[in-house]
């Protein structure tokens, strides 16, 4: 799974079953979630009868894109509504048809963050998370922007651009319905190799760094990203990765590429999330005063 393009593999990174935390033949359930992530086979996270794509078109075709919510990255969102125009694509049927129908003049965006409770809410029962991804103490509607289940669907060659850690140390559960995509990983003690960007972008928010997932080998750009230890791993159709908080990632879709994702908060994480959101009003103020 750990392909090794761009970077060692981290030892102990695995697809083994046994790092699933489901329980080894007369052993015991292993209950902690593994520092590392890792990637399974599972069944999928959509369990309606017709295909996801099929139904996005049909019963959400009209659906404007620009007014789509997102959820936990909606400040994305803005970027993303420019290239929409820019290609006069308005409705998300309108862009499944070019998604689907191969011909395209140009490069489709990113649809990225895509809420699922906020855009498609009738089809949330259908999205049933993984055992893997369970237990999640964040599944409340009210949690939607930190937590809440969304939709990734973007073109080949398409990706998420800088690396960056999810905000208030969340675990985060892909699922990949279609398509491969790359995922490029770092430990959480990389970012000081990564260029991040000084203080908070945002409150919240100590996240980005400058190399995104095109970039980040550019040795003459990004000397210090030599002594980080990226793990790339590709992202196949019915698998699915767990990653745990404060792995600093980006992606890059090789083909076609439809997937799920949703944030994870449980006894492993609940203290650093809270201690997050506590510090965010005094991020704010340091922000205000230019620091
Ligand atoms: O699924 C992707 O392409 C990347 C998602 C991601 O990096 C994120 O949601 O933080």
């Amino acid at each position: 799974m750990a392909d090794g393009q761009g970077g060692e593999a981290l030892a102990g990174i695995s697809t083994h079953p046994s790092f699933s935390g489901r329980p080894a033949m007369g052993r015991r359930p292993i209950r902690l979630r593994p520092p590392v992530p890792f990637v399974f086979d599972a069944p999928s996270v959509w369990q309606h009868p017709r295909p996801l794509v099929d139904v996005l078109a049909t019963d959400y075709g009209h659906l404007d894109l620009e007014a789509m919510d997102g959820s936990y990255g909606w400040v994305i969102k803005y970027s993303q509504q420019a290239k929409f125009r820019a290609l006069g694509i308005r409705t998300l049927g309108e862009y499944l048809r070019l998604f689907t129908g191969g011909v395209r003049d140009k490069p489709l965006p990113y649809v990225m963050h895509l809420s699922i409770r906020r855009n498609l809410p009738e089809l949330l029962p259908d999205f049933v998370p993984l055992p893997e991804f369970r237990p999640n103490w964040a599944t409340a509607a009210w949690l939607d922007r930190l937590a809440g289940p969304e939709l990734f669907i973007g073109p080949a060659g398409s990706g998420f651009g800088p690396i960056h850690i999810d905000h208030a140390s969340v675990h985060v559960g892909f699922y990949q319905f279609q398509g491969e995509k790359k995922f490029i990983l770092f430990p959480p003690g990389d970012g000081r190799y990564l260029y991040r960007y000084r203080g908070a972008q945002f409150p919240y928010q100590l996240r980005n760094a400058r190399p995104t997932g095109w970039n980040y080998t550019d040795v003459a750009r990004f000397p210090r990203v030599s002594r980080a230890s990226p793990v790339t791993l590709t992202l196949r159709a019915g698998q699915a990765l767990f990653m745990p908080a404060d792995w600093w990632h980006t992606t890059i879709n090789l083909t076609d590429s439809v997937s799920y994702s949703i944030r994870i908060v449980n006894h492993t994480n609940v203290l650093k999330t809270l201690g997050h959101y506590l510090a965010g009003p005094g991020r704010a103020v340091l922000k205000a005063f230019g620091r």
